[in-house]
């Protein structure tokens, strides 16, 4: 039987434990000041008030590498537009679970990439289902600036990448990708897995069918660890799809998102990543909110926008990430406890916040002042 027939289908999706990071790193010498750095181990809980820019935010610990290369460019007063492309670029150079072209396939043996970027000027751009792309971030960004479009998908994106002199990698999974795919021939069974990251033991016992209403899952709490590594205990990657969102010091509001997805998703299958107005929406005037988690269900609440337009009538970065988060939670009843979603959030004054469906979500953030990993609250 073929791996396509074999997958089971049913109704929920996903499942997630998850925990934070408990990095800190030191604060830059030159530090301006005028918000208060953590003290050095510290987790912060409440909402992070920054004030003056730049900032940057991210997802999950990689975020802190990923704002490393944002700050490349908003430490020279750059704009925020070429930091938050330049930092999930990052990301997509490294080898990892779920971003660029070292992640999983999807559950007929290729990566496919999803990426989108948005401007203080309402200028988006996005790609889906894009092969054998290097940095489909990048790709996003030419649609964006050299097409009358919004976003091109599969060939047709491919296509304009190679137009646009973007090299056409060779089609092959990485060692650690190969290896993962045929673990996963095993069984071939239609389990796409997202936020693993954190559990202490590993997606096997994360995993929730998608469609089994049952799914009995691992949610944070229990089986969680107070650490971010790099891998999971079984040598499995321990990363995500990263979004990310910065203030220039001009004050202009970017973002950025960019993910390969669900490992072993079916071929064609895509998420909220590449959506403008779900996995990613900027509103200068207003904010800039980026997502993570079960795309489907981010989806089915225009998510990051929703969050833009609850800081338009005057909720903080956090409580508006949370009123999105409980709306899903309302929408999804039983299932909720069983998928993630979270969302982050820089307003126009420099504020961040964010909020999981989950424990165990948290975000890094690099301002002049400091450069941490924040933990984010959780409705379970
Ligand atoms: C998706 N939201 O494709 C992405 C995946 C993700 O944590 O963020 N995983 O649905």
């Amino acid at each position: 039987m073929s791996t396509r027939r074999k997958f089971l289908y049913s109704s929920a999706l996903g499942s997630f434990g998850l925990l934070l990071a408990k990095k800190l790193v030191a604060a830059p010498a030159s530090a301006a000041a005028t918000a208060s750095p953590a003290a050095p181990g510290s987790l912060h809980t409440e909402p992070v008030v920054v004030t003056g820019h730049p900032v940057v935010i991210s997802t999950w610990d990689t975020g802190l590498a990923a704002n490393k290369g944002a700050w490349e460019v908003l430490g020279r007063n750059g704009a925020a537009l070429d930091a938050v492309e330049a930092g999930v670029k990052v990301t997509e150079s490294e080898m990892n679970c779920c971003v660029g072209l070292g992640a999983n396939p999807d559950r007929d043996g290729f990566v496919t990439l999803d990426a989108s970027i948005m401007d203080h000027q309402w200028n988006c751009g996005s790609v889906a289902f894009l092969e054998r792309i290097k940095h489909p971030i990048s790709v996003a960004r030419r649609v964006m600036e050299k097409t009358p479009h919004v976003m091109l998908v599969g060939s047709g994106a491919q296509e304009f990448a190679v137009a646009e002199g973007f090299p056409l990698e060779p089609q092959q999974l990485s060692d650690d990708a190969k290896k993962a795919y045929e673990q996963w021939l095993k069984k071939s069974e239609y389990k796409p897995i997202i936020n693993i990251e954190n559990t202490k033991s590993g997606p096997s016992a994360a995993a929730g069918d998608i469609g089994a209403s049952t799914a009995s899952t691992t949610v944070a709490g229990a089986n969680t660890v107070l650490a971010a590594p790099a891998r999971l205990p079984n040598g499995e990657w321990n990363h995500d799809t990263i979004g990310m969102v910065a203030m220039d010091a001009s004050g202009n509001l970017s973002g950025s998102c960019t993910t390969s997805g669900m490992g072993f998703k079916m071929r064609g299958r895509l998420g909220d990543s590449p959506i403008i107005g779900a996995g990613l929406f900027v509103d200068n005037e207003v904010g800039a909110v980026t997502a993570t988690g079960q795309g489907e269900d981010v989806i089915r609440i225009c998510g990051s926008h929703t969050v833009v337009e609850y800081m338009r009538q005057g909720m903080s970065p956090e409580q508006a990430c949370k009123a999105a988060v409980e709306r899903i939670v309302r929408i999804k009843k039983e299932k909720a406890k069983d998928i993630q979603v979270a969302f982050i959030a820089l307003n126009k004054k420099g504020e961040t916040g964010a909020y999981a469906i989950q424990k165990g979500f948290n975000y890094a953030l690099k301002n002049n002042v400091e450069e941490k990993m924040v933990e984010v609250k959780s409705y379970f």
